[in-house]
């Protein structure tokens, strides 16, 4: 049975032949099964259990259970008419790596291409108690799972992601803490940002080793940075902040460095001494595809007084201003804008660099009406917005080549719990039913007409 919602409209920006249109979800979001087939802890399962680190004391059990459900999901995907689907591959679960085997093997036999990333912040705990992140050594554990991985999905995978949001990994998990492992420090967050980006060079090895006519590279979360005001302080907390979000990862990725002022904002917490020597040359070899997280840009100005520990290292002073955009249900900001604005900007930083929006969605307060329905107006016109902002960005000469939606379906919104729905389809956690929102249905007709109707 057809998903589609009826077309009157007429298509009036199409995308290039050959759009990826996908959507995403990560493992230990959506997986459930923590205890199955040998999955170790990982740093999420001792986290949840923290009293108060986690909305509701809600844990990775039930996820969406997609780890038994997986093939009524790939259906569900199939019907909406989508042409990938991105996954995380979760280390813990590699003693045995069969669901992913049989899921790729589900997606490919259903005309879907997997993507696949092979961190998505489920480090196992066993490593992290030997430091983590900020243990050199885990970035060579990571690149063995690495190959493991890559050995055992090859090239029956369309494409490779290293890392999901270094950033979130590094500052939301060591610096402010409000990620696991929960720790607060400076220091321990910037050895995680090198330690991030060196595992993610050497993964790049090893995935090149086992497939390497498969596109590969990483994802980062990136938001445009402005300051408040023409005042210095605040052009300088722009600076910090867009050093800290954003250059920190894409100059050693791009460019095989890291930006000098950065250097020395991060001395104090022991970022030059972190670097080895062939460091970047790892860090920096090439990829073939760089995946945009984009939700929304940053305000800043100088002058802020920190409320407990700050992700932002160095820059604890900073503060971040609204713009009176419309929010969701996470409090961010709607700013289609700034989406071609941060890819024609990378765009001129690396000339046709190949970019898939690898995560753009939103949270709304859904809820299903007496007849099993999700109007999520909201989510449409967000939707709507961000792929008219897309599509500026191609008409600007960005080679922007798909489109993953967060999520395909509600799940752990991590620290927020359960209560965040970011999905295309609901998910009633009790039961497990899916149900398409009308915002699948919707984005089923953008994929069909691979374009959008006309606006308004
Ligand atoms: O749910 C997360 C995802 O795991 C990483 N990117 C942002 C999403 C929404 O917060």
């Amino acid at each position: 049975m057809s998903v589609l919602p009826e077309q009157s409209e007429s298509t009036a920006l199409r995308f290039p032949t050959g759009f990826v249109w996908g959507a995403a979800t990560a493992s230990f979001q959506v997986e459930g099964s923590t205890a199955a087939d040998g999955r170790v802890e990982s740093i999420w399962d001792e986290f949840c259990r923290r009293p108060g680190a986690v909305h509701n004391g809600d844990t990775g059990e039930p996820g969406a259970d997609h780890y038994r459900r997986y093939a009524e999901d790939v259906a569900m995907m199939r019907s909406l008419g989508l042409g990938a689907y991105r996954f995380s591959v979760a280390w813990p679960r590699l003693a045995d790596l069969g669901f992913y085997d049989r899921l790729v093997d589900e997606l490919l036999a259903n005309g879907i291409s997997p993507w696949a990333t092979l961190y998505h912040w489920d480090l196992p705990q066993a490593l992290e108690e030997k430091g983590g992140w900020t243990n050199r050594d885990t970035a060579y554990r990571f690149a063995e799972y690495a190959a493991a991985v890559a050995g055992k999905l090859g090239d029956r995978v369309a494409g490779w992601l290293t890392l999901n949001e270094p950033w979130c990994s590094a500052f939301a998990g060591y610096a402010s803490g409000r990620h696991a492992p929960g720790v607060t420090s400076g220091d321990a967050a910037i050895a995680a940002v090198h330690h991030l980006l060196l595992g993610h060079g050497l993964a790049m090895r090893e995935i090149r080793a086992v497939a390497p006519e498969i596109p590969a590279g990483i994802t980062l979360n990136l938001f445009p940075v402005h300051p408040a005001s023409d005042a210095p302080a605040d052009i300088d907390a722009a600076r910090r902040v867009d050093g800290l979000q954003n250059r920190i990862f894409t100059e050693p990725v791009l460019r095989g460095v890291y930006p000098d002022d950065l250097l020395v904002d991060l001395a104090p917490y022991g970022l030059p001494s972190l670097i080895q020597d062939g460091d970047l040359d790892v860090i920096s070899a090439p990829i073939d595809l760089l995946g945009v997280n984009y939700y929304r840009a940053y305000l800043v100005a100088a002058g802020g007084e920190p409320d407990g520990p700050s992700e932002w290292v160095g820059a604890e002073d900073v503060r971040f201003l609204t713009s009176g955009h419309p929010r969701t249900e996470m409090d961010w900001e709607v700013q289609p804008e700034g989406l071609t604005e941060l890819l024609v900007s990378l765009n001129e930083q690396s000339p046709g660099l190949p970019m898939y929006i690898t995560e753009n969605g939103a949270a709304y307060p859904d809820t299903l009406t007496p007849d099993g329905a999700v109007r999520d107006a909201d989510r449409i016109a967000f939707l709507d917005g961000h792929l008219r902002a897309a599509h500026a960005a191609i008409e600007q000469g960005v080679d922007l080549r798909g489109y993953f939606c967060w999520s395909l379906m509600d799940n752990l919104e991590w620290a927020a719990g359960y209560a965040k729905r970011f999905g295309l389809v609901h998910v009633d956690f009790e039961t497990q039913k899916r149900t398409l929102k009308d915002s699948a249905r919707w984005y089923a007709g953008v994929i069909e007409r691979n374009g959008l109707p006309a606006e308004g």
